[in-house]
């Protein structure tokens, strides 16, 4: 029955079908089906379609935006349910998150704010297309245990390692650790420019975030 309900999630990205989407989603919470499941078996694979029928020149710009509005509706549908998950644990760290600048793709880096919250992290989340600089000034502002950053562009994750060297202008490197993502980064990425973690997905950053807490 869930195999036909994630078969359908994933077509209504790929229709870029926000009110099925975010139907669908409301169903998941109905049902009692596990919010992350369907966001990794259902909504994600949607999403990984639109981007390869856009590489094949299948899909255009207008279908990836759609395709993204999408998943924004059935992610605002499901996120308190993930959040809610964290909300009764003590506060294991305090993250400052964002996608770095020049790059406007939010949806990853808002499910991975909402894994860290499910998991027991204090997230300011600054946004998309954010200046190394507001990285370094909110990470002072919250005094951050460690500062995540997301970048979906191979042009955009360049600014990562920007961020890491504004931190060290700062004096912040030493207190402050750092964490990448992203569809292009990879822990070779993460190594070369010296960050302290990478994870694949908003599940593994929860665990990388708890590592670099010593937890
Ligand atoms: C939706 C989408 C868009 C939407 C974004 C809408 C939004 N509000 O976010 C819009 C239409 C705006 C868009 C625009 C563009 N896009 Co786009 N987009 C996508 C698409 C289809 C899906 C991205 C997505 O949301 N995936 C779902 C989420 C859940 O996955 P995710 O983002 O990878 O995040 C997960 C992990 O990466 C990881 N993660 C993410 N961040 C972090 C951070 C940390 C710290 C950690 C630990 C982990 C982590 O965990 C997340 C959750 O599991 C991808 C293709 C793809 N399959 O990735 C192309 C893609 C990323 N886009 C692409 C391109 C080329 C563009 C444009 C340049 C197109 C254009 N000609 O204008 C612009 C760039 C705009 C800009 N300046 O940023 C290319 C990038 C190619 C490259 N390697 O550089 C891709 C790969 C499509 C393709 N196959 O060609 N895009």
């Amino acid at each position: 029955m869930s195999e036909e309900l994630y078969s359908q999630m994933a077509q209504a990205v790929i229709d870029g079908d926000e009110e099925a989407a975010a139907a669908l989603a409301q169903q998941v919470l109905d049902q009692g089906i596990d919010p992350l499941e369907a966001i990794n078996r259902g909504f994600t694979p949607g999403m990984d379609t639109v981007g390869d029928l856009y590489s094949r020149g299948e899909y255009f710009l207008p279908d990836l935006i759609l395709g993204g509005e999408a998943m924004k509706g059935a992610l605002a549908v499901l996120e308190p349910a993930l959040k809610a998950k964290g909300q009764e644990r003590k506060v294991l760290g305090v993250i400052v998150l964002g996608t770095v600048k020049g790059d406007i793709h939010e949806i990853g880096k808002s499910l991975v704010g909402s894994m860290l919250s499910a998991n027991g992290f204090l997230v300011h989340d600054v946004g998309i297309d954010v200046e190394a600089e507001e990285f370094v000034a909110s990470a002072r502002q919250h005094n951050a245990d460690i500062v995540a950053l997301s970048a979906l562009l191979t042009t955009t994750m360049l600014h990562q390692r920007d961020v890491i060297e504004h931190l060290v202008e700062a004096g912040l490197r030493d207190r402050v650790k750092v964490m990448v993502g992203g569809s292009p980064v990879t822990q070779a990425w993460a190594d070369q420019i010296g960050a302290d973690g990478y994870a694949e997905d908003a599940a593994g950053a929860a665990i990388v975030a708890k590592r670099l807490m010593g937890l």
